[in-house]
């Protein structure tokens, strides 16, 4: 049968990150330098904690444990998001979530092209956060139109990679030929190039309304800006930044360090100024620079249900009150200490997290429940007393817009930051997707919602039954 011969989505997602990996190792050095640190501390902190590399055990796969997990592109034009949409979703990536970074002075908007479900996750979560400019934002009328006009003339994906799309779509997948020829036509998109677009006059006055616009409207297409491995030690791999020669952003973005991890840290180091070239009117090229491309590292916690989320920005809203981080890294240790402080409210034992409702839990039976019978109960409270069912924290696989636009913000420069009217606005982003997002706290409620479920039909004995 001809679906027999179909290539998983997982398989053509894993390709894909393994062949960007490979790729921005080769074009960004220091990248290469960072994965070697994670390598070496992640193979430290299991080594010193036997426990926890037990528990890893059974839920990951250890030998991939330093891999990638996610990596960035900004976009510049509607159809340029619909046809990543429809490429992403190739390899098994759906957009989730809708992030709004204009509040934070970025003109931007997206959202995560992930895996979702629990399988698909753990064969390879590789995701790339996805940003579609907002030229919308910006004052200037007639740099706007000649924006719009450069990008209109660029072709980011390459002739077979929109035809090995279309074929995807319509057979219903790849054969192994098609998927391994998808995979190189599509890392196609997201090569660097040190050739510009654009004059060096343009390149300035882009430059000049926001480097991000420089970013977008420059070039031939999107290239990855960073990839982001696992850390199981973030805050040792910002303190160890500089021994092998990168220098880390000023703070590690979101929660502080606690004993239950909550959503998501990340930390990066500064972006690299590297040589591009323009072309001036006469036809001639000269060098230049741009600064866009860096790398990441992130360490993922519990998923917090929409209360938790809440009395999470509040207690970092709070925190920034008191110490607003500068770029400079100048006050660091004091920016630290107010969010640890403030994050004293938010409680830190998995059993006080589940009991305010302030995460979300997949449940699961112990040996006890297993052994336990027939035993007709929809009380889950009930059963996690007499010790029949268990719950362990599900993990976050989002992102967070505060601590994006503080990943943005660092890599853009020190002085970028600018104002814009914070001005959301899903309903556009979803039609240029051409797609809804999925809501992630729906998401993540009905994974909890459907762990309840198995354990209540296992305990009564229902499966057999349906
Ligand atoms: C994306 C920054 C956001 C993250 O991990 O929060 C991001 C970008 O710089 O294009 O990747
Ligand atoms: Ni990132």
């Amino acid at each position: 049968m001809k679906e027999n011969s179909f290539v998983s989505t997982d398989d053509i997602r894993s390709a894909f990150s393994a062949a960007m990996s490979a790729m921005y190792r080769t074009e960004v050095p220091a990248y290469g330098t960072l994965m070697e640190l994670v390598a070496t501390v992640n193979a430290e902190t299991l080594a010193a904690d036997p426990a926890f590399k037990a528990r890893l055990e059974d839920t990951d796969t250890l030998e991939r444990i330093s891999e990638e997990r996610h990596g960035a592109i900004r976009l510049g034009t509607p159809a340029e998001l619909s046809m990543m949409r429809r490429a992403f979703a190739v390899m098994g990536m759906y957009p989730v979530g809708y992030y709004d970074l204009s509040t934070a002075g970025v003109p931007v908007h997206s959202t995560a092209f992930r895996p979702v479900g629990d399988e698909a996750l753990k064969r390879n979560p590789f995701r790339v956060f996805t940003s579609l400019l907002r030229l919308d934002l910006i004052d200037d009328m007639e740099l706007r139109a000649e924006a719009e006009d450069i990008l209109s003339r660029r072709q980011i994906f390459t002739p077979l990679a929109v035809a090995l799309t279309e074929k995807a779509e319509h057979d219903g997948g790849l054969n192994k030929v098609d998927a391994d020829r998808f995979v190189s036509e599509v890392l196609e998109t997201f090569r660097w190039h040190d050739k510009a677009n654009v004059s060096p006059a343009m390149y300035h006055r882009l430059h000049d309304a926001h480097r991000l616009i420089a970013d977008v409207v420059s070039f031939k297409g999107p290239h990855i800006n960073h990839l982001t491995p696992r850390t199981l030690d973030i805050d040792a791999i910002q303190a160890r930044m500089p021994d092998y020669g990168i220098a880390p952003k000023a703070v590690v973005e979101g929660p502080p360090t606690r004993r239950c991890a909550i959503l998501l840290r990340q930390t990066s180091f500064k972006a690299l100024e590297e040589p591009v070239s323009f072309q001036a009117e006469d036809g001639s090229w000269q060098a230049g620079s741009h600064t866009a491309r860096f790398g990441e590292i992130e360490q993922r916690g519990i998923a917090l249900t929409p209360k938790g989320r809440a009395l999470y920005d509040e207690l970092l809203t709070a925190s920034r009150k008191i110490v607003r981080p500068a770029a400079d890294g100048s006050n660091a240790a004091e920016y630290e200490k107010a969010l640890e402080q403030a994050f004293v409210d938010f409680p830190d034992t998995w059993a006080e997290i589940r009991i305010k409702g302030l995460g979300y839990f997949a449940y699961s039976l112990t040996e006890k429940g297993r052994r336990a019978g027939v035993v007709a109960s929809t009380d889950i409270e009930g059963l996690i007393a007499t010790g029949l069912v268990q719950f362990d924290p599900i993990v976050y696989e989002d992102f967070l817009p505060v601590s994006a636009a503080g990943i943005f913000q660092s890599n853009l420069g020190d002085d970028a930051a600018q104002e814009f009217v914070a001005s959301p606005n899903q309903q556009r982003f979803e039609i240029d997707l051409g797609a809804t997002v999925l809501n992630e706290f729906d998401h993540y409620a009905g994974i909890e919602q459907g762990s309840i479920d198995d354990c209540i039909r296992a305990l009564s004995k229902l499966e057999a039954a349906e």
